[in-house]
Formats: C-alpha cells, sequence, structure tokens
C-alpha cells in the first residue's frame, strides 16, 4: 500500500446498503476500506469484492490462532480478493509467519497489531509491544498497527520498527489528533465513527485529508 490521501477508512458499519454506499462516494477518496467483524459477520466474506471495487481493501480479522488455521483464514481472505491482512503479534512467531508466508504465494500484505489503542491495552499489551514489533520485522510484515491515542508511544514504536509501515487507529473518536498522529511516525491514520457517523461522511473524510496535508 503507497500512502496518497494516507487515510484508512474502518467500515464498521453493519447494513450492508449503507457499506456500499460510503464505499462509492468515498472509495476514491481513501488509500484502503478496512472491513472487520462487525461488517464480515452481517454480510459475509462476499462483500468483500463488491468493496474492492472502490478501494483496496484491508481484512482487519486480528487473526490470532495457531498457524495452520492462520494459514486457513489468510486463504480465505485473500482468495475473496482482500489486499491485506491483520493479524496478532502476541501468538507468536510461527503463527505470523504463517500469514506472512500465505500473504506471500498471493503477492498480498500482512500487518501486525503491537500495542494497541485502547485503555486496556496498557493492561497487558503494551508491555511487550516492542517484542511485537521485532516479531512483526524478523517474519516479514508489510507493517503494524500502533496507537493514535499515545502519540510518544507511537514514536518509540516508531524508532524501533525501522521502515515498516504504520497504521495507526485511535483519531477522533477515540482522542487522537490526525496531523498530531502522522507527526509521531504514522504512514497512515484508521479512522471510524469520525466519518461513517458524520452526516456527510465525505466531507469528514475531506476535512481529515485536508488536516494530513497540512
Ligand atoms: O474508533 P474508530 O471508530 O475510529 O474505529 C477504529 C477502528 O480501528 C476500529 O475498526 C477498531 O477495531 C480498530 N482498531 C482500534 O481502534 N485500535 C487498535 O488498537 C487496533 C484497531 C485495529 O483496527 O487493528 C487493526 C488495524
Amino acid at each position: 500500500m503507497v500512502p496518497d490521501s494516507r487515510l484508512i477508512i474502518a467500515l464498521d458499519v453493519t447494513d450492508r446498503e449503507e457499506a456500499l454506499q460510503i464505499s462509492r462516494k468515498i472509495g476514491g477518496l481513501v488509500d484502503a476500506i478496512k472491513v472487520n467483524y462487525p461488517l464480515i459477520l452481517s454480510c459475509g466474506l462476499g462483500i468483500v469484492p463488491e468493496i474492492k471495487k472502490y478501494a483496496n481493501v484491508i481484512a482487519d480479522f486480528k487473526v490470532a490462532d495457531i498457524p495452520n488455521t492462520n494459514r486457513l483464514i489468510c486463504e480465505e481472505t485473500f482468495k475473496a480478493g482482500a489486499d491485506a491482512i491483520i493479524c496478532q503479534g502476541f501468538v507468536g512467531n510461527d503463527s505470523v509467519k504463517a500469514c506472512v508466508d500465505v500473504a506471500a504465494q498471493f503477492g498480498k500484505e500482512v500487518y501486525v497489531v503491537t500495542e494497541m489503542s485502547h485503555p486496556g491495552a496498557i493492561d497487558f499489551i503494551q508491555k511487550h509491544a516492542m517484542d511485537l514489533v521485532d516479531v512483526a520485522i524478523k517474519n516479514g510484515a508489510s507493517g503494524i498497527i500502533a496507537p493514535a491515542t499515545r502519540p510518544e508511544r507511537l514514536s518509540e514504536i516508531k524508532r524501533r520498527s525501522k521502515d515498516l509501515k504504520i497504521l495507526s487507529p485511535g483519531v477522533g473518536a477515540q482522542g487522537g489528533d490526525a496531523r498530531t498522529t502522522l507527526d509521531a511516525g504514522a504512514d497512515f491514520i484508521i479512522v471510524g465513527r469520525s466519518i461513517y457517523n458524520a452526516k456527510d461522511p465525505y466531507q469528514a473524510a475531506i476535512d481529515l485529508i485536508g488536516q494530513l496535508r497540512r
């Protein structure tokens, strides 16, 4: 994924028509559309190729299983047309490697979650965030997920992550700021509610892109 607008929408709506309408409207503005369980559980994996008509699709399935199950999940996801998949790093090197191996067969990308953006991330995952960056590097992932809600942590993770691309959720509804997040080291911001709950999602996306280009 090559940065242009640097904005990725998290399309966490559950209504198929709404999902497609938003994708149609803003697909040309954003660098990717991220789909997560709320949309896929309500509409099925078949919605991926439909959304792909409008933008690259990142499957945020936070894959976290044994290597064989990870492999099967990744195969189904890439067969459906997703351009990238997100996996958890805490399950270990072999499980992440299984995702990266399948992605390589399909010519797709894997992003590994390091520190999450919500307050509960401090309970357990934060203590291991740098180890998780190392897991992503060691296994040849394309990038990582790091929090827009803690710019100082994002900067530390950036220093550790070398050339990995950083996708950063937590802007808007979770309190993070778009420009600050880029300045702290993110390559892309991931934004959900502040766009899809806006009166005019197209304008909300334009406004965010304006902040990113300042
Ligand atoms: O808060 P919102 O509405 O802007 O949505 C944020 C999206 O990013 C949502 O899909 C959520 O599941 C996801 N996310 C986080 O909010 N925090 C994280 O730490 C990680 C993710 C995520 O997407 O992980 C993979 C990118």
